[in-house]
């Protein structure tokens, strides 16, 4: 079945569901390299760097792929990326603000626990749909904010209810952790529907946008490097502390990187929030199968406000011509 786009619905589910098992990994990874007391510690702002060189780097290979040749690239980026310089700067903006949001990352999770970090980041959804509404005019009626509050609410239940790791904070700052969250969560919902904005509102090309963001994300990168990190960096050397697992984070951060943009040019923003609130369900539920624990109260009611929210926010907008057809989230 495939939808106007031209996507299947199961090409829209592997896509979703890529998106958050990456995200979910990628933060725990984080989180693990960030408390070891045991090997040195990695310059983050290096690992933001080099994510953007590989998303770069897969962009151009996948439009090597679509070309099938590297001169057909070449062509393409040079006249859509090297001369048009008022389209390609569409896309400083909201690559400055993710260079800020994946360098706060590390600052978040290296002043709180996964568990807490990611119940607060759902804040995300919220912030999202706000954007939607300023930045794109999307219709959010109130029954839809509704089931955005209830989605939040019920996902923060869930987590709250599958985080059973009690870590010793005392070393940590926790005012400055989550601070670090909130900001992200601007940042995420901005950048996104800035990006969804971008994409969608004209004929450039998703791999193009892409090359366009990252190019920008490099400049961010390199700057956030300089001015955080350049005095270790020259003493330490720029790969200091690095092992396979901060290869892997890198590694999963394109992953995520370039799968959000796939996300958002076949779906939106908000739906990417209102899937990755299922799968976070759908995760916690498999874990306590896996492990043979009981359900609590916390995570049934938690279940229940997504289920609730999904219904609410799918159900179709009255409208002064007549009565409408049901429909799937929008
Ligand atoms: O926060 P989130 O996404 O909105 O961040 C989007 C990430 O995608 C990158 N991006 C975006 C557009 C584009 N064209 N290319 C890109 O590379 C941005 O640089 C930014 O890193 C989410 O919805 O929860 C999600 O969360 C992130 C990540 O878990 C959090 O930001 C961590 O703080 C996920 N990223 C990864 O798993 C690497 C993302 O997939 C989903």
């Amino acid at each position: 079945m495939a939808g106007s786009d031209g996507a299947s619905f199961g090409f829209k589910m592997y896509i979703l569901l890529v998106l958050t098992l990456n995200a979910t990994g990628y933060i725990l990874l984080i989180r693990y390299t960030r408390s070891r007391d045991d090997v040195p510690m990695y310059f983050s702002t290096t690992t933001v760097l080099l994510s953007e060189c590989s998303k770069l780097s897969i962009s151009l290979i996948l439009l090597i792929k679509e070309h099938k040749s590297v001169v057909g690239m070449i062509r393409d980026v040079y006249h859509n990326v090297l001369c048009n310089p008022s389209d390609t700067f569409k896309m400083c903006i909201p690559s400055i603000i993710y260079a800020l949001q994946n360098n706060l990352a590390f600052v978040a999770l290296s002043n709180l626990d996964a568990a807490t970090y990611q119940i607060t980041y759902q804040l995300k959804i919220i912030t999202t749909a706000v954007f939607m509404v300023v930045m794109i005019g999307k219709k959010i009626n109130p029954m839809q904010w509704l089931a955005i509050f209830l989605l939040f609410a019920g996902v923060a239940a869930v987590q709250v209810e599958s985080a059973n790791t009690k870590e010793d904070m005392k070393h940590y700052n926790y005012m400055k952790g989550l601070i670090s969250i909130i900001v992200s969560c601007l940042c995420s919902g901005f950048a996104g529907v800035y990006f969804e904005k971008v994409l969608k509102g004209t004929e450039t090309t998703l791999w193009i946008r892409n090359v366009q963001m990252y190019l920008f994300g490099i400049l961010s990168g390199l700057v956030a490097v300089f001015t955080k990190d350049y005095n270790n960096v020259m003493t330490h050397g720029f790969l200091y502390g690095y092992d396979v697992y901060v290869f892997v984070i890198i590694g999963m951060a394109s992953i995520g990187g370039l799968y959000t943009s796939i996300v958002v040019k076949y779906l939106d923003n908000i739906i990417k929030g209102f899937s990755t609130a299922v799968s976070i369900v759908m995760a916690a539920l498999g874990s306590f199968l896996f492990f043979g624990k009981s359900f609590g109260y916390l995570f049934m009611g938690g279940s229940v406000l997504v289920t609730v929210a999904i219904y609410l926010y799918s159900l179709p907008k009255p409208a002064a011509g007549g009565p409408q057809k049901a429909r799937g989230p929008q």
